[in-house]
């Protein structure tokens, strides 16, 4: 056994180096510079702060348990052991400590739990919501700099997210460049305390793109060297360099099928070059394909094909849903059907296609449900589309940080409830002690219903990509754009006509039910099994037709749009009840994000009920609020803002 310490950590005095520009984040409070860079020295520091009263013995006993794991036992008069095999595991075991004192052992329920960043190398944010990049890449790093990195790397590590993939898939080739290469090492040295390793998305046409070669054929000895070069050069800089997240042949990103080879010929090309320093490949099977199979048939029948072809250090990256993130998708069918494959699963931290950082919208719910239908299957890394940036609030919307620390204990242990992840996060990051039981109840019931609020109100009942075009905030479910593809316009989703809507995905439409293992296959395909979320995602619906809840389709569409709106009001009522047990400033700042939140709604509704009822040839039902508007005016509704931008209160109030 070695005994890496043993301290008194009362005694350890600490001096809080946090800049000016730098808040932690909500669920930590403090801020810890460690004496040293080494884990344990991270791990004693964050016990002295969080616990100063107690004893904590941090005992590392190498073996072949998992090095990241742990066992926490109580000595006796506010004394505890953190066992571990590594210091991986003693850090780890800090954290749980810190957030519960109870005895236990636990370990990681994957080995690869990382963020992608979409961050671009000018410091835009494709998809992100919360200000500028917090990597830079054209400056020298400043000590602000290097502390936002800690305080990122701290949070991360808090909750077991152990890798981060630092820029965008849609990827430049500068990252390959050597100057990006020493700027991901500087990172490297950064993250690797709190036990993170450093990936970066990769162009596959670097070798062309950088100008060094005329081709990138994945087949040509030429590339191959070009790789295994650059591998070289990468790890003799970054020991532990984690490998490429690659976006090949999807949404005009070049890859191996420019050169008439496969997924897997270009995939197992890059694992050759990183097989002999440990590193992986990360290959998405984002793809549109060329034919004009169903949209959500299309991954699937690329890859499905190729299981068993890929080396063992090539993972499959799989978004949780067929198509896109959709505010609510099932299960992508393609986890079943790789079972020689690595897996990573892709979900989406930030909300993009969930109003951004204006609306609240707590997803532990959706994952939790993702993860129990596709670990049938199993998936041995998890990734989350990072919503953090410069903003001093980290991800803009405070409570937008529960997503981030949900993401996380999710990916650690996939059976946590949300409840219990909603909870946790209020007690640690919203109310200030001491706060009564019912208060936390009630923000614990907001967080946990918020997200099924925003699927009502935006798609309900497995409506799907009726977004405005481009920036997707705010319903467009009429969009029309020359020359689009077919599969990137509302129409092809919702497929709404006199008769119905929804988009028959059963034997007798376009057969995505086929892709399912039981008993998916069957429940989807059946109409009247399927359930009420999926309905239109895989039956077109008569607008007359009952409904198990005893009302036709088109006065289940009303009743849940209204509910969805009523949901958002109630958020409100709930917060404003907080006011006394919420800090002020973070008060105010969710208080006027949930009344856009509100408005939102109500523009969703009544703009999404007014086409659809135009359609149907529908008045609303009874008692159902009139729209605000007629529908050319919602048609006319263009907020001209850019991929990377969250609209502001004062660009909504303009077109209420
Ligand atoms: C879509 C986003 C786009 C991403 C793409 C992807 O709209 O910005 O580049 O996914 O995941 O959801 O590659």
């Amino acid at each position: 056994m070695r005994h890496l310490t043993l301290l008194t950590l009362a005694c350890l005095a600490l001096a809080s180096m946090a800049s000016a520009s730098t808040s932690p984040v909500r669920w930590l409070h403090h801020t810890v510079a460690p004496a040293g860079d080494a884990t344990v020295a991270i791990a004693e520091a964050e016990l002295a702060q969080g616990i100063p009263s107690a004893t904590v013995s941090l005992v590392c006993k190498p073996d072949d348990a998992n090095p990241e794991g742990f066992t926490i036992s109580s000595t006796g008069n506010g004394s505890f052991t953190i066992e571990a095999p590594a210091p991986a595991g003693l850090l780890y075991g800090s954290y749980a400590l810190l957030r519960d004192t109870t005895p236990r052992t636990e370990a990681p329920a994957c080995s690869l739990r990382m963020l992608n960043h979409w961050d671009n190398p000018d410091g835009t944010v494709e998809r992100g919501y919360a200000g500028r990049s917090i990597w830079k890449w054209d400056s020298p790093l400043t000590d602000a700099d290097r502390e936002t990195v800690r305080q990122y790397a701290r949070a991360n590590a808090s909750v077991g997210i152990n890798c981060t993939v630092l820029n965008n898939v849609n990827a430049s080739p500068r990252m390959l460049s050597s100057q990006f290469i020493k700027r991901a090492a500087e990172y490297a040295d950064l993250l690797r305390p709190y036990n993170i390793r450093v990936m970066v998305s990769v162009n596959f046409a670097s070798p062309r793109a950088l100008g060094d070669l005329d081709t990138a054929d994945p087949l040509d000895p030429a590339v191959q060297k070009w790789w295994n070069d650059k591998a070289d050069e990468i790890y003799s800089l970054i020991p532990d360099f984690g490998g490429f997240l690659v976006k090949a042949n999807s949404e005009g990103e070049p890859g191996p099928m420019d050169f008439g080879r496969t997924h897997a010929d270009g995939a197992n090309m890059m694992a050759r070059a990183l097989q002999p320093h440990n590193g992986r490949v990360i290959w998405r099977s984002f793809v549109y394909s060329p034919s004009d199979a169903d949209r959500a048939k299309q991954a699937y029948n690329e890859f499905q094909p190729l299981d068993g072809q890929f080396l063992p250090n090539v993972m499959v990256q799989i978004k949780n849903g067929p198509i896109d993130f959709q505010p609510r998708e099932p299960h992508s069918p393609l986890f079943s059907a790789l079972p020689n494959t690595e897996k990573t699963a892709e979900l989406q931290i930030t909300q993009e296609y969930l109003g951004h950082s204006n609306h609240l919208a707590f997803l532990a719910p959706m994952w939790s449900e993702f993860l129990e239908a596709a670990l049938i299957p199993g998936f041995s890394g998890i990734a989350g589309v990072a919503n953090i940036g410069d903003h001093p609030e980290w991800t803009a919307h405070p409570l937008a940080q529960a997503n981030w620390y949900a993401f996380g204990r999710l990916a650690w242990d996939h059976s946590l409830t949300p409840e219990a992840i909603a909870r946790e996060f209020i007690r640690l990051a919203v109310v200030k002690d001491p706060a009564p039981s019912e208060v936390i109840d009630s923000l614990t019931a907001m967080m946990t219903a918020s997200h099924e609020a925003v699927v009502d109100y935006m798609m309900p009942l497995g409506l799907h990509h009726i977004f405005a075009w481009g920036h997707h905030y705010g319903p467009q479910p009429w969009c029309e754009v020359p020359g689009a593809r077919e599969d990137w316009l509302p129409r092809y989703y919702h497929r709404a006509d006199s008769k119905g809507v929804g988009f028959d995905r059963t034997p007798s439409g376009s057969n995505a039910t086929g892709q399912y293992a039981e008993p998916y296959r069957s429940l989807y395909a059946d109409r009247h099994a399927c359930p009420p979320e999926y309905l239109l995602w895989f039956h077109h619906v008569g607008w007359d037709e009952p409904l198990s809840t005893g009302r036709t389709l088109w006065e289940e569409l009303c009743h849940r749009y209204q509910r969805g709106v009523e949901k958002a009001h109630g958020f409100e009522e709930t917060w404003i009840a907080a006011a006394p047990y919420v800090e002020p400033a973070m008060h105010a700042d969710v208080a006027a994000r949930l009344r856009t939140q509100c408005r939102d709604a109500e523009w969703w509704r009544d703009a999404c009920l007014a086409y659809f009822g135009d359609i149907a040839g529908k008045q609303l039902p009874e008692g159902y609020p009139k729209p605000a508007h007629t529908l050319d005016h919602y048609r006319k509704i263009d907020l001209g803002i850019t991929n990377y931008e969250c609209p502001s209160p004062q660009l909504l109030d303009s077109i209420r």
